[in-house]
């Protein structure tokens, strides 16, 4: 097995990455570094900067994964302000955002950043189209999880349970990273 160090202070997110990393043989060590977010609307711009500083600051490489939420009908809206909103209005507040707008589209994103100290950082990216659900459902999830409901499943993420891995924003980036990591560290 091999190992990658994962800079996140959300246990949920580390918990799904290490499923989705498993099957090819990385494991997750988490660090519990303190992450200086640069304000960007453009979260591949985040995650990039915050992976250059922290495997520098560490001596290690690591990865960094940012991910927002964009609300077509919002103009993108929480997006890269996905965590502060989620913190102050939460998903009442989202959801009272979309009182009276039928158009529910919105898209996740995730941006997942790979960096060696003193190198440039390689980004790998994931992308679900779906809808914002009309109300909180299901108690499997955690974050937006409740509201979002991807393309095609009739079920919020947080109704779909570890199913969420298969379709998932955050799988797709992780395994494009992991198809990588693989090929290019020589791993059999
Ligand atoms: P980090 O320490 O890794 O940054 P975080 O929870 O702050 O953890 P993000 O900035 O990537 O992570 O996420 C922005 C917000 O979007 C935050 O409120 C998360 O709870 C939420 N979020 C991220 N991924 C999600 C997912 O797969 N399902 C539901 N909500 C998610």
């Amino acid at each position: 097995m091999r190992s990658i160090t994962f800079a996140t202070g959300n246990p949920k997110k580390a918990e799904e990455v290490r499923r989705i990393l498993k099957p090819y043989g990385i494991e997750v060590d988490v660090a519990k570094v303190h992450k200086i977010e640069i304000q960007d609307e453009n979260i591949e711009r985040i995650a990039a900067f915050s992976a250059r500083i922290l495997s520098r600051r560490i001596c290690k490489p690591l990865i960094v994964e940012d991910t927002g939420l964009f609300i077509d009908a919002l103009k993108g809206f929480p997006g890269s302000y996905s965590a502060y909103v989620y913190r102050t209005i939460g998903l009442t507040g989202v959801l009272k955002l979309m009182e009276g707008i039928d158009d529910r589209d919105a898209v996740f994103r995730c941006v997942v950043a790979y960096c060696e100290p003193g190198g440039k950082p390689i980004v790998f990216k994931g992308e679900v189209r779906g809808r914002i659900a009309y109300e909180i459902r299901g108690d499997a999830g955690w974050g937006y999880d409740p509201i979002f409901e991807p393309e095609g499943y009739g079920k919020t993420y947080a109704e779909l349970g570890v199913y969420k891995d298969e379709v998932s924003h955050r799988a797709e980036a992780f395994r494009e990273f992991a198809r990588w990591y693989i090929r290019s560290k020589n791993i059999v």
